[in-house]
C-alpha cells in the first residue's frame, strides 16, 4: 500500500534531480540564515554555489551532536523563533537536551511521511492505531499522532505506560495497530499472560516499532505472542522524529524517504563515504526542513546501504536494521542515555566518587533495568543500612527528576569498581536482543 505513489516509486533519475535541487535550495538557506553554517562552509572552503552535483555532498562539511549542544537551545534554527510551532527535545551528552524546532510546514510535511510510515505498515483510515510511544518532548508520540491523524484512522493517544489500562483499551476499542517500543510489547505480553488475557484473541493486525534496537529473534518472538505482523520504523529527533525510514511488506531493510533526506553511510573513524552495502555510520542531511535543516549529521547509528530494486515497487534505497552505535549512549525503556549524563548528576549531587558503573539487563519480564553502582566518598561511608538506602533512593530520585529514567541504584564501598587503565568502563550491557 501507498501513501504517495508518485514519490515513493519515483524513477530514480527524476529522483536524483528532485534531490539536487533542493539540496541546493537547502545549503544556501543555511549559509544565508544560520551563522553556525556559513562559518562552517567558509572554513571547509565551500561555497552553496559549488553544488553541482550529488556528489558534491561529499565535500560538505559534517554536523554532530556537539554542534547542537554548542548552539543550545536556538542556535542552529533558520528561522525566526515566531515561525517555529513546536519543539522536541532529546538526549544531550551532558545535561542540556538537544532541541529541535518545526515550522508549520515542517510539522506538514512529518505527518506526511508518518502517513507514508503507517500506510506502508498496514494503516488506513478504517485503523484504531493505539499509540503507545510517549508523548511530550520525545517525538515518537506526537510524531506518530499527526501521521495517524493525516491518513484519517482513529487515534488512541494512550503514550507510554499503564500496562493494564493498554490491554484494556486493545479489547474493548478493538486496536487493529499498535504503536509503541518493541521491548514494551514483549513487556506486556508478559503481563498479558499473567492477567490471563488472550493476545491472540485481539484485533490487532500490524505493530509499528523502533525508537530502539531490536533484532530477528525479537520480531518472530512478538509474531509468536501478539496476532500482529510487527514492521521496523526508524527516526531521530534532530532529523525529524519517527518517519525518516520505514520497512515495507517484504521487511528487508527500511526504505529511506529519500526525496526528504540523503543518507550516507561513512567510515567512521576516517569520514570517508562508504559505497552501498558497507557497513558503517549513517549519516543524514534534511532537504526540506525549514525550522531546523540538518548538513551531513552524524548520527552515530550504525547501519549499511542497499540500493537494489525492492519487491514493492519503491526505488527508495534501503538501511539495514540499526545494529549498533559508534559512541556510548544506552537507550533503556526507549529512552536515550549518556553514561556521562549519569556521571554529571552524580557528580552534582557530590556524595559520591566517580567511579561508577551502569548495568543494564532485560530479565523475563522483559523491561530493562538499570543498575547504577557507584562508589561511595570515603567519609560517606556508613555501616547503617538505613542510611544507605536512603542515600539510594535519593540519588535514584536525582536520575528520575533530571534524565526521566528510573534506576536502581546501589552503593558500594569504595575502591571497589575496577579501575581502568585505558578508557574506564562504564557501561555492563547484558540485554539479548
Ligand atoms: O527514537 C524517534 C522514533 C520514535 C523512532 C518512535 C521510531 C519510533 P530519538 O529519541 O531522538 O528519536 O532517538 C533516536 O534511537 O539515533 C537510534 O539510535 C535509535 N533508534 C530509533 N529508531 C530505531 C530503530 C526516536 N528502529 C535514536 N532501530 C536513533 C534501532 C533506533 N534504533
Amino acid at each position: 500500500m501507498f501513501w504517495d505513489r508518485a514519490s515513493e516509486t519515483m524513477p530514480r533519475e527524476e529522483l536524483e534531480k528532485l534531490q539536487l535541487a533542493r539540496l541546493r535550495d537547502m545549503v544556501a538557506r543555511i549559509y544565508e540564515r544560520v551563522p553556525f553554517y556559513r562559518e562552517l562552509l567558509r572554513q571547509a572552503g565551500c561555497e552553496p554555489g559549488d553544488i553541482k552535483s550529488l556528489e558534491d555532498l561529499r565535500r560538505l562539511p559534517f554536523t554532530t551532536k556537539e554542534d547542537l549542544r554548542e548552539n543550545y537551545p536556538f542556535g542552529l534554527f533558520a528561522v525566526p523563533l515566531e515561525d517555529v510551532i513546536r519543539v522536541h527535545a532529546s538526549s544531550g551528552t551532558t545535561g542540556k537536551p538537544c532541541v529541535v524546532g518545526y515550522t508549520r510546514r515542517d510539522i506538514e510535511t512529518w505527518a506526511d511521511l508518518m502517513a507514508r510510515a503507517l500506510t506502508m505498515g498496514g494503516a488506513t483510515r478504517g485503523d484504531v492505531i493505539q499509540n503507545a510511544y510517549g508523548y511530550g518532548l520525545f517525538t515518537g508520540g506526537l510524531g506518530i499522532h499527526y501521521g495517524a491523524e493525516r491518513i484519517g484512522a482513529t487515534v488512541v493517544p494512550v503514550s507510554g505506560g499503564h500496562t493494564k489500562r493498554q490491554l484494556m483499551l486493545m479489547q474493548d476499542f478493538g486496536s487493529t495497530v499498535l504503536t509503541c517500543t518493541p521491548s514494551y510489547t514483549l513487556y506486556m505480553a508478559e503481563e498479558a499472560q499473567a492477567a490471563g488475557v488472550d493476545l491472540k484473541g485481539l484485533k490487532l493486525k500490524s505493530g509499528i516499532f523502533g525508537a530502539e534496537p531490536w533484532s530477528e529473534n525479537m520480531r518472530r518472538e512478538i509474531e509468536a505472542r501478539w496476532p500482529l505482523k510487527a514492521y521496523d520504523i526508524y527516526g531521530l529527533s534532530e532529523v525529524m522524529g519517527p518517519g525518516v525510514a520505514m520497512e515495507c511488506e517484504v521487511r528487508q531493510g527500511l526504505h529511506v524517504f529519500e526525496d526528504h533526506f540523503i543518507p550516507e553511510i561513512i567510515d567512521p573513524a576516517t569520514g570517508q563515504t562508504l559505497p552501498y552495502g558497507q557497513t558503517g555510520e549513517l549519516v543524514f542531511t534534511t532537504l526540506t526542513k525549514e525550522a531546523f535543516p540538518l548538513l551531513r549529521y552524524r548520527t552515530r547509528d550504525i547501519s549499511a546501504l542497499y540500493p537494489e530494486p525492492c519487491a514493492c515497487g519503491r526505488t527508495h534505497v534501503r538501511m539495514a536494521r540499526i545494529t549498533g552505535r559508534t559512541d556510548d549512549m544506552l537507550i533503556i525503556r526507549g529512552v536515550n542515555v549518556f553514561p556521562s549524563q549519569i556521571e554529571s548528576v552524580l557528580l552534582g549531587l557530590g556524595y559520591t566518587e566517580p567511579h561508577y558503573l551502569l548495568v543494564v539487563d532485560r530479565q523475563a519480564r522483559r523491561l530493562d533495568e538499570l543498575e547504577v553502582w557507584v562508589e561511595l566518598s570515603e567519609g560517606m561511608f556508613t555501616d547503617a543500612v538505613r542510611g544507605l538506602e536512603e542515600l539510594e533512593q535519593r540519588i535514584a530520585r536525582e536520575l528520575d527528576s533530571v534524565l526521566g529514567i528510573r534506576a536502581r541504584v546501589k552503593l558500594v564501598e569504595p575502591r571497589t569498581i575496577p579501575r581502568s587503565e585505558g578508557k574506564a568502563r562504564r557501561v555492563v550491557d547484558r540485554r539479548e536482543l
